[in-house]
């Protein structure tokens, strides 16, 4: 019998994948570049379920059924074009070919519109979760044609993280949507990260505490609001002990931040698109930080590390207030994350369905987390909310934290600890939420320099002052 569906590109993701899609009773036809890795899954996996392999691509195309869907899951970037270049040309208009990589949804969006051409389907479909994810039930995140999603989607959620019965797999919309989507994930997941790192810090710097407290302390706030896969395994980070130095593990962990790109992605489109997403920028930001070891040493010597930042106080209190921090800080990471996905929906004319994204994404990916439910919870109630901020939950929830996070991110900025995350997450709260800003003065000093012009409060209109002549007003 033909295959149900193909993978190409048995690399880790690829044959995790393929290994999903068998375990759940598909027939799944299978190729990489070299047999080897096409070798290996057979011998290795073969018994898990209905494998076809196929050594080259056109025995791949010629062991699927009409239409054909094939997942492409090789090195994103030019690998993925070579596939494609390849792979197109033995295909027929209606076949789907599927990106499953973690492409750029621009590349995504050229190749769907190069693709329709000759009248194929092309597919960007955000995954998530890694290796686990891959095999077990990641997040995924399709774009491309509704078409392409009424044949691929119940393949795609039969093989998806199930929460509460609901697959973590929806179509998300056309062309690139899946893979900006996808990114963006992944950009809350940075300032997910960097919040939590700042949080530990401040427990450890200002209220003394050892890592294996610490990992209590995270142990404990997973029985709450802040429930998630990543406060779960900071508890089991903090609290493992180095085998080698008896130390623990996170303090000999050389404090270098790596990143693979696409937190940097994110906020580079946030920036084209004008979207605030101070959160996501600052934990990119953090990492470069780290990584700038020379800079680092030249500026403590220069200046001495501080004194230690240990002080005197009730150490129950402050871990509850970091965790209220923490919680509306991260409040405002996913506030300004889910802001981007509506504006490039805007942009591009996604119709996104936010509340939709939120559910996709309480299981299989690296994000999940409680806190997705209240998400979903928002939009469902209010498609257009005008912030995460506002929806009623999230309302009380922030406004009942502030004080602690007043307090302390101005502990964090007297003991000389820095907070990035949660300081410009309480600045945009703060920013949002003035009265008036001082972007007032920010127009008149363009106006001045620059006769750039400027609107008042009181009147309709554009307006220039002739700062160089009688000051006098006049319509620009
Ligand atoms: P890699 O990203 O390491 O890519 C290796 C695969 O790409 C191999 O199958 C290799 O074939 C193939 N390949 C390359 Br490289 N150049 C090729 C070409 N010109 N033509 C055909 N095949 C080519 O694999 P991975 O880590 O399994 O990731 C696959 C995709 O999934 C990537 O886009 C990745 O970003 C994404 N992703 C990864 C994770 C994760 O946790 N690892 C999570 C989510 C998404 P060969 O065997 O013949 O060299």
């Amino acid at each position: 019998a033909p295959a149900r569906i193909a993978v190409t590109g048995l690399a880790v993701m690829g044959s995790n994948l393929a290994r999903n899609l068998a375990r759940r009773g598909f027939r799944v036809a299978v190729h990489n570049r070299s047999s080897a890795r096409t070798e290996a899954l057979i011998s290795e996996h073969g018994h898990e379920g209905d494998f076809v392999p196929a050594e080259t691509l056109e025995e791949l195309v010629a062991s699927l059924r009409t239409p054909r869907q094939i997942i492409i899951m090789v090195k994103a970037g030019a690998p993925t074009d070579a596939v494609i270049d390849e792979l197109a040309p033995l295909l027929e208009p209606g076949d789907m070919v599927i990106d499953g990589g973690n492409a750029h949804y621009a590349d995504t969006r050229r190749r769907e519109a190069a693709l329709k051409e000759t009248g194929l389907h092309f597919v960007g479909a955000g995954i998530s979760g890694g290796e686990e994810g891959a095999l077990n039930g990641p997040s995924i995140m399709p774009g491309g044609s509704e078409e392409s999603y009424r044949h691929l989607g119940p393949v795609l959620e039969s093989i998806a993280a199930q929460v509460d019965g609901v697959p973590c797999c929806v179509h998300v919309g056309p062309d690139g949507a899946g893979h900006f989507v996808k990114m963006v994930h992944n950009g809350i997941e940075y300032a997910d990260m960097q919040l939590i790192a700042e949080a530990y810090d401040l427990l450890r710097r200002v209220g003394g505490l050892a890592p294996a407290e610490i990992a209590e302390v995270f142990r404990g706030w997973n029985t709450g609001d802040l429930e998630s896969y990543l406060v779960e395994i900071t508890a089991e980070v903090l609290g493992h002990v180095d085998a080698g130095s008896g130390a623990a593990l996170v303090d000999v962990i050389a404090d270098e931040a790596e990143q693979k790109g696409t937190g940097r992605w994110t906020v580079q489109e946030a920036l084209e698109l004008g979207v605030p997403v101070t959160g996501i920028a600052e934990a990119v930001f953090a990492r470069s930080l780290s990584g700038r070891v020379g800079q680092r040493e030249a500026v403590r010597r220069a200046f001495g590390a501080g004194e230690p930042a240990v002080s005197d106080q009730d150490v129950e209190q402050l871990v509850d207030d970091v965790r209220q921090a923490l919680y509306a800080s991260k409040v405002v990471a996913y506030a300004q994350g889910f802001d981007q996905m509506r504006a490039a929906g805007a942009e591009y004319g996604w119709d996104l369905d936010l509340g939709a994204m939120a559910t996709i994404w309480r299981g299989g990916c690296i994000i999940r987390a409680r806190f997705l439910d209240r998400i979903r919870e928002a939009y469902d109630k209010e498609p257009g909310l005008a912030s995460l901020l506002v929806d009623d939950y999230f309302r009380d929830a922030v406004a009942n934290a502030e004080a602690a996070w007043r307090r302390v991110v101005v502990k964090a900025v007297s003991a000389g600890v820095p907070a990035p995350g949660f300081v410009s997450a309480l600045a945009y709260y703060d920013g949002l939420r003035s009265e008036r800003l001082p972007a007032s003065l920010v127009q008149g000093l363009r106006d001045f320099f620059g006769a750039h012009t400027y609107r008042r409060t009181d009147r309709e209109g554009s307006f220039h002052t002739l700062w160089s002549g009688d000051r006098s007003q006049v319509d620009a």
